[in-house]
């Protein structure tokens, strides 16, 4: 076996190892307000919950383990989680609630910034313990890589003064979650630092950061804090009721070019850091269904939720057509990868992967930067 060193600065450098996520064991969760405040008034999730029927969890594992072995068909070293038992509640001195969520997106909790990997503070109670599924990993990076550095974010108390109480109710509409979310009125307060490291995209000095359900102004000052070395910039994407997670909106491909989602685009004034260093910011293509797949958090944009394997070459989920044909004229070779029937599990190609090591070193893909843009 290849040795084990952690290391990864962007999210489109020669990928050599990597985590995959298992849909073991998953479930529904019990109601709890960030978890709401995500699940649209029309899904077929509203007021039910616990463990996911097994043939649709055999299905996703199928999926994945297929995954799996295409990257370990590319050379790729590939781990995978220890499912912890997420039918147990999650239960601290200031909340309880009634079980777990599960270990398919392994991006939601592990933030790698070169020889680090942190666990992020994660903002659904649910998800409170959900780094466990990744100890058995951490620890053996730990024994094997002198250079990797174990970090944990510190962790929130999420009591009721976590959460803005207007989002509790369910007959919010939609309309006024996009007024709301265009005025950075989300549902989790400043009480605490609270983010989910599927928040964060990597460009090697430069870490950008969405401000929304899952991360908050606090959490974001807590990473800048976290990396004196980075600068860290926060971005909203109005048009997004549901604004969690960046990876299904924003997409860089290589040095130089991002896919920006055309329901969320990057308002003008966040675009110049990337103006002045020549990045291009294109709409990404449709997605290839209306609606998502059953039981699904997650919206049709999971179309855009994509794996650069190296600057060339992408892994885009098979039935996503137009994504793939708006990849090729980019010039990226595209390796079809079908994954649709475990989006349900907590997302995409992106989502279900946690980078462990990219060849490359930490770069200034910005260096024309002036204070305003910081
Ligand atoms: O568009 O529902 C999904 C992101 C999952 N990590 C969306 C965002």
């Amino acid at each position: 076996m290849q040795k084990t060193v952690v290391n990864s600065w962007n999210e489109w450098d020669p990928l050599k190892h990597v985590i995959v996520g298992r849909a073991d064991d998953c479930h529904i969760p019990p109601e709890e307000p960030a978890l709401d405040a995500k699940v649209p008034e029309d899904s077929d999730m509203r007021g039910q919950w616990g463990r996911r029927p097994q043939e649709t969890i055999d299905r996703a594992n199928e999926l994945l383990d297929n995954f799996a072995s295409i990257l370990e068909s590319r050379g790729i070293r590939v781990d995978r989680p220890t499912p912890i038992d997420h039918s147990k509640p999650a239960m601290t001195p200031d909340f309880r609630t009634e079980s777990q969520f599960g270990c398919m997106p392994p991006r939601d909790v592990l933030l790698t910034v070169g020889s680090e990997m942190l666990e992020a503070t994660m903002s659904y109670r649910c998800r409170w313990f959900e780094y466990l599924n990744y100890r058995p990993l951490m620890q053996q990076y730990f024994e094997h890589d002198p250079n990797f550095r174990h970090e944990s974010a510190p962790k929130p108390r999420l009591t009721d003064a976590d959460y803005h109480p207007d989002y509790l109710s369910d007959k919010i509409g939609v309309e006024k979650r996009l007024k709301w979310t265009a005025e950075k009125f989300f549902v989790t307060t400043e009480e605490e630092p609270l983010f989910d490291a599927a928040d964060v995209l990597r460009f090697g000095r430069d870490l950008v950061v969405q401000h929304g359900f899952t991360t908050n102004l606090k959490g974001i000052e807590w990473l800048r804090r976290h990396f004196p070395d980075h600068r860290v910039h926060t971005v909203n994407f109005p048009g997004d009721p549901y604004p969690i997670h960046i990876d299904a909106t924003f997409t860089p491909l290589r040095p130089g070019l991002i896919l920006n989602n055309p329901q969320r685009r990057l308002p003008e004034e966040q675009r110049k850091m990337y103006r002045d260093n020549d990045w291009e910011i294109v709409d990404a293509a449709q997605p290839a269904h209306n609606t998502p797949p059953p039981l699904c958090y997650s919206s049709t944009w999971l179309s855009m939720n994509v794996l650069v394997l190296d600057p060339k070459t992408v892994c885009v989920e098979k039935s996503e057509v137009y994504q793939a044909e708006q990849m090729d004229k980019l010039g990226m070779e595209v390796v079809e990868v079908e994954l649709r029937d475990a989006y349900a599990f907590g997302g995409g190609l992106h989502c279900c992967t946690a980078d462990v090591f990219r060849e490359g070193t930490c770069e200034d893909y910005f260096p024309n930067m002036d204070q305003s843009s910081v």
